[in-house]
C-alpha cells in the first residue's frame, strides 16, 4: 500500500470516528440561548414545546442566582439548587411537554447510551418525585416512539443523580428527527423534576470495532515496509 492510499484509508478511519463522536442531541445542557419570562414556561432554542409560554403545557428554564431563568426558589421547587453542569438547567410537570430537531437522527439498529443528571423537587405542596423516559417522533407534536425510561428512584435528599439507559434505535429511525425528554408519574399525585446535561452517545459495536481493526492492519502494514 503506498503513502497516499495509506492516508485516505486512514482518514476514513477518522471521519467515521468523528461521525460518530458527534452529540445528536443540541444544548443538551440549557445554556446557550436566552430565555423571557424568566424562563418559566419557556425552554433555550433548539429546545421548544408546543405552546411556549403556557405554563400548562411548557418546560421551564431554571438559573442559578441571578442567572437568566427562573430562581431556583421560585415556588420552592429547587430552593438551594444549582445546575448541575453550567449555570441552568431545565424541569418539567408530568403534563407538560418539551422538544427538540436532532442535528442528526440515529441509524436504526444501532444501540446508543442516553444520559442525564436529573433532580427531584422540593415538594412539600402535594406533588412528589417522578421519573423521567424519552422518546422520538415524526413531527414536534407526535411523541411516538418510547426508546428509553430512567427508573423512579431519584428523591430530594439525593441532589442531581447521574441517570443513563441503552437502547437500540428502532427501525424507522431514519424518519423520527424529534426528541422528547418527558416527566411520568408513578402514583395519583403530579410530579416535577429537573433535568441536565442529555446525551445521547453510539455504544460502539462490532462496525466502529472492525475499521479500528482496519486501521490498525494498515498501521501494521506500513511499519513493516
Ligand atoms: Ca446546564
Amino acid at each position: 500500500m503506498n503513502r497516499i492510499r495509506l492516508g485516505i484509508a486512514l482518514s476514513m478511519v477518522g471521519i467515521v470516528g468523528t461521525t460518530r463522536a458527534l452529540a445528536q442531541i443540541l444544548n443538551g445542557g440549557f445554556e446557550a440561548g436566552f430565555v423571557t419570562a424568566n424562563g418559566q414556561a419557556q425552554v433555550p432554542s433548539p429546545w421548544t414545546s408546543t405552546a411556549p409560554g403556557n405554563p400548562f403545557v411548557s418546560f421551564d428554564t431554571w438559573a442559578n442566582p441571578s442567572g437568566n431563568g427562573l430562581n431556583p426558589a421560585f415556588a420552592g421547587v429547587f430552593t438551594g439548587v444549582t445546575a448541575a453542569q453550567g449555570k441552568r438547567w431545565a424541569g418539567g410537570w408530568n403534563f407538560e411537554n418539551m422538544h427538540q430537531l436532532m442535528a442528526f437522527t440515529l441509524t436504526p439498529g444501532q444501540q446508543y447510551t442516553i444520559s442525564a443528571l436529573v433532580h427531584a423537587p422540593n415538594a412539600p405542596f402535594g406533588y412528589v418525585a417522578g421519573g423521567w423516559r424519552f422518546k422520538l417522533g415524526a413531527t414536534g407534536s407526535s411523541p411516538s416512539t418510547l426508546i428509553a425510561t430512567f427508573a423512579p428512584t431519584v428523591t430530594w435528599s439525593m441532589g442531581w443523580v447521574l441517570q443513563s439507559a441503552t437502547f437500540t434505535a428502532p427501525s424507522n429511525a431514519g424518519s423520527l428527527q424529534y426528541f422528547f425528554p418527558e416527566v411520568y408519574k408513578t402514583g395519583t399525585l403530579n410530579t416535577y423534576m429537573g433535568i441536565d446535561d442529555i446525551r445521547i452517545t453510539p455504544v460502539p459495536g462490532a462496525g466502529s470495532l472492525a475499521l479500528i481493526g482496519v486501521g490498525a492492519g494498515i498501521c501494521a502494514a506500513r511499519r513493516r515496509r
